[in-house]
């Protein structure tokens, strides 16, 4: 496969600042060498940056650096239009902000491509805030509400040529939901597995039927790691940690079926915090997981797993 590093260095949707370090320290980790070696082909086209931008106005006071969001997210969805056509994209990250615009720039792709888009989105939070109800103010909590079109987002980010059916996306390790989130995801068709339904039924059973769906309709699959799906104990880069998150063999076991099912497309690394990683372990562990989802086996398997 071909893929293509693209490095995100967007921290202005999180509260602490740090995750502008995230492409290098993925890139220090040894990401590249990690692909290679599996015998990928990579392409590391840098990272790409926003202009400067003017003020931008809102309601909601609480809003933080909404004009610089706006702006990587219209970067964003262009740069991923244009390399989804050019191999796979692994989007490093930065903050989650940056899915608002990694995500519809791959819908748009999928959808020229008459394949629907579907999406895997790992993390502790459902990232299903508007712009009117967000109270942190920090837009990484706002991206799926965007590419999945929920309302309040016009006027202020670039109108959504593709959007991803909310049916469509299916959400692993959620843990925190705000009581505004928890209304509005309610009302759409996303699939929201928390932790104890991943404790009760275990993560393999819940991704299967979700890739299962997948495969019926040909789909293509964006999936969007948070380092936060990860508990915090193998994973403390994170500037919004949540304890009772997914062990290292649950995470490369979703990855692991991930590569069998031959269905990604794209992927997203984000909110990797390099300012609170403890001698590099965070960024490794991403390399790693990456590396299982890209074909690394401890041994061959006979059959595939999904
Ligand atoms: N829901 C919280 C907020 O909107 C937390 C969002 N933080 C994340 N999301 N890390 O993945 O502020
Ligand atoms: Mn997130
Ligand atoms: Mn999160
Ligand atoms: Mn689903």
């Amino acid at each position: 496969m071909h893929c293509r590093l693209i490095g995100i260095p967007l921290q202005d949707g999180a509260s602490r600042l740090g995750c502008e370090m995230g492409p290098s320290a993925l890139r220090v980790a040894g990401i590249r060498t990690a692909l290679e070696e599996l015998g990928h082909d990579v392409t590391d086209i840098g990272n790409v940056v926003i202009d400067d931008v003017s003020d931008m106005r809102h309601p909601n006071p609480a809003l933080r650096n909404l004009a610089q969001i706006v702006a990587w997210t219209k970067l964003l969805t262009e740069v991923a239009y244009r390399e989804s056509g050019n191999g796979m994209p692994i989007f490093m990250g930065g903050d989650h902000a940056l899915s608002a615009g990694t995500v519809p720039g791959v819908a748009r792709r999928a959808a020229e491509q008459g394949r629907p888009l579907f999406v895997l989105w790992l993390d502790a939070h459902t990232d299903f805030h508007s712009l009117d109800s967000t109270t942190s103010g920090n837009l990484h909590g706002l991206p799926v509400a965007y590419y999945t079109g929920r309302a309040g987002f016009d006027g202020y980010f670039p109108p959504l040529t593709h959007k991803v059916d909310p049916a469509n996306v299916c959400m692993i390790g959620i843990r925190s939901v705000d009581t505004a989130e928890r209304e509005a995801i309610r009302q759409t068709g996303v699939t929201v597995h928390d932790m104890r339904t991943i404790d009760e039924h275990g993560v393999a059973v819940l991704l299967r039927r979700f890739l299962e769906q997948v495969e019926a309709v040909n789909g293509l699959l964006h999936v969007s790691l948070d380092v936060d799906f990860l508990d915090p104990a193998i994973a403390p880069a994170v500037g919004t940690t949540v304890p009772g998150g997914a062990t290292f063999r649950e995470a490369h076991l979703v990855m692991e079926m991930l590569h069998d099912s031959g269905l990604v497309s794209s992927l997203d690394l984000v909110e990797l915090n390099p300012f609170l990683d403890e001698r590099g372990r965070t960024a490794t562990l991403l390399v790693d997981l990456t590396a299982s989802l890209m074909g690394r086996t401890v041994m061959d398997r006979p059959t595939r797993s999904f």
